[in-house]
């Protein structure tokens, strides 16, 4: 969706579809199709793999959303998840994540969570094995620990010196360069859940907490209508709630694509402005799946018994 602003402004306000969203449906996988996985960019066809597999080998779709996420948290080349993420202000990285389970409404989620390799599993033992729904800085690092999951030392600051030399010295500052993995599954029992993980914005101050562990911000799900995930600027999703809002359209019988949209053009008519770098992808209880996002750059991954499929954005 190469469109200039007020292009994108106007298709907005005016609710149309873009032509590549037609062109699009001849490839993408089958909508209604079960199990379904539906995760943001590129680097979530991997995990979507991952996870379809796990359903597929009669695997819980926990495990599925947890171990999926795990393969994009571990990929080298990933500058934006997991501890190869973009280190904050002060060099160190900043993990949030959070996990949710429709049945139950259960919730768990790690904030500003440090040398933790999965924080994905921290947020499922939040959930799983405390009271809380979410931890936050040295005490969500220290329940990970307690909890056995893998870790690298973060006392040793010079790590992190080391690091940061083999990268850039200037951390990206552009929001087109960073990116968050949000994973959606639907179960072929109609089970929803979703997990998201990410270093969040690259720079961020130290203790700078993003949409990403927020419950409704960066993922939402709800058993009865499906779920919602974002990647972009935290700031521009998390004061709108935007993944909930995204739900609740859907249970007023939109689609995934067009509840995003709807919930863009919200957004964007709150704010008056476009250039807001937010992205959702949706799916519902139907196996029905969408996505749409304000940067024209931004590209999802769906995978279903049939098919495993980067496509893009497809417009507002
Ligand atoms: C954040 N939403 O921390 C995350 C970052 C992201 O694409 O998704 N970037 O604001």
């Amino acid at each position: 969706m190469n469109m200039s602003r007020r292009k994108f402004v106007s298709r907005a306000a005016l609710g149309l579809a873009a032509g590549a969203a037609a062109a699009q449906a001849q490839t993408a996988p089958e909508q209604g199709e079960t199990p379904l996985v539906v995760s943001t960019w590129p680097f979530g066809k991997p995990s979507n793999d991952a996870a379809l597999k796990i359903m597929l080998d009669g695997g819980s779709i926990l495990d599925a959303v947890e171990r999926g996420i795990w393969v994009t948290e571990d990929a080298a080349p990933n500058k934006s998840v997991g501890l190869g993420g973009s280190p904050n202000a002060a060099g160190f990285v900043q993990l949030d994540s959070c996990i949710m389970f429709g049945p139950g409404h259960k919730a768990g989620s790690v904030a500003a969570i440090e040398g933790i390799r999965h924080p994905i599993s921290a947020a499922r033992r939040v959930m799983e094995k405390t009271p809380h729904v979410m931890l936050a800085g040295e005490g969500a690092r220290v329940f990970a620990l307690e909890q056995g999951l893998e870790s690298i030392p973060v006392d040793d600051r010079e790590f992190y010196e080391k690091w940061r030399e083999k990268r850039s010295a200037q951390p990206p500052k552009k929001p087109e360069n960073h990116d968050t993995i949000a994973l959606l599954a639907l179960g072929a029992d109609g089970t929803v859940a979703g997990g998201c993980s990410t270093s969040g914005l690259a720079g961020k101050l130290p203790g700078r907490v993003g949409d990403s562990p927020i419950l409704g911000s960066g993922l939402y799900v709800d058993n009865d209508i499906g779920a919602a995930g974002a990647t972009g600027v935290g700031e521009n999703v998390m004061r709108y709630c935007a993944t909930f809002m995204i739900v609740e359209f859907m249970r007023q019988s939109l689609s995934p694509h067009e509840a995003i949209v709807k919930t863009i053009q919200r957004i964007v008519k709150s704010e008056g402005r476009d250039d807001l770098h937010i992205n959702f992808i949706a799916l519902d209880k139907h196996g029905r799946y969408g996505a749409a996002g304000t940067d024209s750059s931004f590209k999802y991954a769906v995978a279903t018994p049939g098919k495993s499929l980067v496509l893009d954005n497809p417009g507002l």
